[in-house]
This record gives structure tokens, sequence and C-alpha cells, in this order.
């Protein structure tokens, strides 16, 4: 660590100090009793929830989980949920997890806006593309440029990284009865960690990503929404992909300069969206994601 990180006190001091300040834990409901939300600001995943939450407009009691420090690891946090990720919503003190199953379980279970069309094969757009979202390798674009970038954001993230294997290991021998979960853990941070700075494995991701965006553009130069006229999950499970590939600078690659001009202006639509402000402006820690 850098003599200027170590002035800090704490992870979670030196990320507040580098990316912006923390917003308050739980103090975006009344009622938070009935639905609780278990999430990280910058998580992609947990994006997509908060922005399913907000427009439909249900209040929810907030636990921040950070990944920097690693608070998803700790066995508390894998007793509900055995895969040590953000987001997981708890509703009547049911754990629910896995965002996609969460933003369809909030689709159909609270009131307001229908975020899934009726009409069968805008659904079944629509189904497709929250499946496409899933399996973009967005984790793997966000820690690898993350972890290059200079200065306290980049060496946090390499920092961080490092710290997992052993912190995993700890919490296996103090929650012997969570081994199954803690072995998983390791064999993904085994599996993906070293194929970050991979050459061939990066360009096959970003020709993933550049057909994505081919597909995205060709689908909004005709509707204004991914799966036509009305707003629907896939642009919730979108909208955070975007951001990401915004923060993480490839929007110059993608969507600048007259390159994909549909996305570029569905960019600006999604912006304009109030449940953006309220699922990821305000819990914005890097000023490039907006
Ligand atoms: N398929 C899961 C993936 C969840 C996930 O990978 N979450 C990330 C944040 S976006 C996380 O918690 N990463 C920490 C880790 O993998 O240890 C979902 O959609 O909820």
């Amino acid at each position: 660590m850098t003599a200027a990180l170590r002035k800090f006190t704490s992870p979670q001091a030196i990320l507040d100090e580098a990316w912006g300040r923390s917003p308050p834990q739980a103090a975006l409901g009344a009622d938070t009793e009935r639905v609780e939300l278990y999430h990280y600001h910058d998580s992609i995943c947990s994006q997509k929830v908060r922005l399913a939450l907000a427009e439909k407009n249900v209040p929810y009691a907030s636990h921040i989980v950070s990944l920097i420090t690693h608070d998803n690891l700790k066995p508390d946090y894998v007793r509900i949920n055995p895969r040590a990720v953000v987001p997981t919503l708890v509703v009547d003190g049911q754990p629910i997890i896995d965002s996609a199953t969460i933003v369809r379980y909030v689709a159909v279970h609270f009131p307001g806006p229908s975020l899934i069309p009726a009409d069968a094969a805008a659904a079944g757009l629509m189904t497709e593309w929250v499946e496409r979202g899933d399996l973009l390798p967005i984790r793997e674009v966000t820690y690898r440029e993350m972890s290059a970038m200079a200065g306290p954001a980049g060496e946090i993230m390499r920092h961080s990284l490092a710290a997992r294997r052993a912190l995993i290991e700890g919490y296996m021998a103090e929650a012997p009865e969570l081994a199954d979960a803690y072995t998983a853990k390791l064999v993904d941070v085994d599996d993906w960690e070293p194929a970050m700075g991979d050459p061939q494995r990066i360009a096959d991701e970003m020709v993933v990503i550049e057909q994505a965006m081919n597909e995205l553009e060709a689908l909004l130069s005709v509707a204004p929404w991914i799966a036509g006229d009305a707003f629907t999950l896939a642009d919730i499970v979108w909208i955070p992909v975007i951001a990401r590939l915004k923060l993480v600078r490839l929007d110059a690659k993608l969507w600048q300069a007259g390159r994909r001009p549909a996305v570029a202006a569905y960019w600006e639509r999604l912006k304009a969206r109030p449940s953006f402000d309220a699922a990821i402006k305000r819990f914005n820690t890097n000023a490039a994601a907006a």
C-alpha cells in the first residue's frame, strides 16, 4: 500500500475518499420490515435490482455489503446467499438470490408499472435480452479495466483482489458448515482471475461485446426500448451494462463519435429516467460512470 493510502483508517475509508461518499445505510424507505436489500454501490447486479425497485416505487431497507472489504464473504452473509455475491432481496424474511430472478420477482409481485410486456413476441425478446445481459463478460472487463487504472481506484482493486483467497480460507475455518459454499468460491477465484490478462480471452470478450452492441443498435434503430415500445426488464438489465461499459471507458469505442447512434441516444434516454438517479447516480462512487 502506498503512503498516500496508509493515511486512511480502513479500506472503506479509502474507497469513500477515492470514489465519493457512501449513502447512508438503511435510510431509503419506511417499509423496512417487508423488503430488505443487501447490495453494493457499484455492483452491476445490485444496480439492476435497485432499478426494478425504483421503477416499481418499492421502499426497502438498505444493507450495504462492501465488495471492497469483502463483506460478501462473511459467514453471516453466506448463510443468506450461499454464492457469496450481491444482491440478495429479502421479502418477509425470505431471501431471493440472483438478480435476474429478483427483478422478475419484483416485476410480478409488486404493484406499479408492468415491466413485462403482455405481447408474447415482445416478452420473448425481453427474456432473451435479460439472459444476454447476464452472459456478457462484464465482470472480467470491469475487474481488468479497474485494476489497470492509475491512482487509488486501481490500487484498491488490486489490493482487494489479492486479499480474497486468504479471507475465504479464514472464513471457511471459522464456519466449517459453509465449506461447500467457500470451496465453490475458491474454485471461482482460481478460475477467472488468472485469465484476466490473457490477450486471447480479452479479444474474445470484445468480440462478444461488439456483437451484442450491433444487435442492440439494430433493435434500438426501430424502437425506443429493447423489447419495443414499452420499457421492460430487458432495459433494466441493460442500463447497468451500458453504464459499466461507460465507466470502463469503452463508450469511446462502442458508441461515441457517430458509432452506433441508436445506442448513444438510448444511453441519453436511460439517464433521463428518475430510476437512473435513484438506483445508479445516488449510489455512484465513480464520476466516470454517468
Ligand atoms: N448471477 C448473479 C451474479 C452476482 C454477482 O456476481 N455479483 C457480483 C457483483 S455484481 C459480486 O457479488 N461479486 C463478488 C464476488 O464475486 O466475490 C446475479 O445476477 O445476482
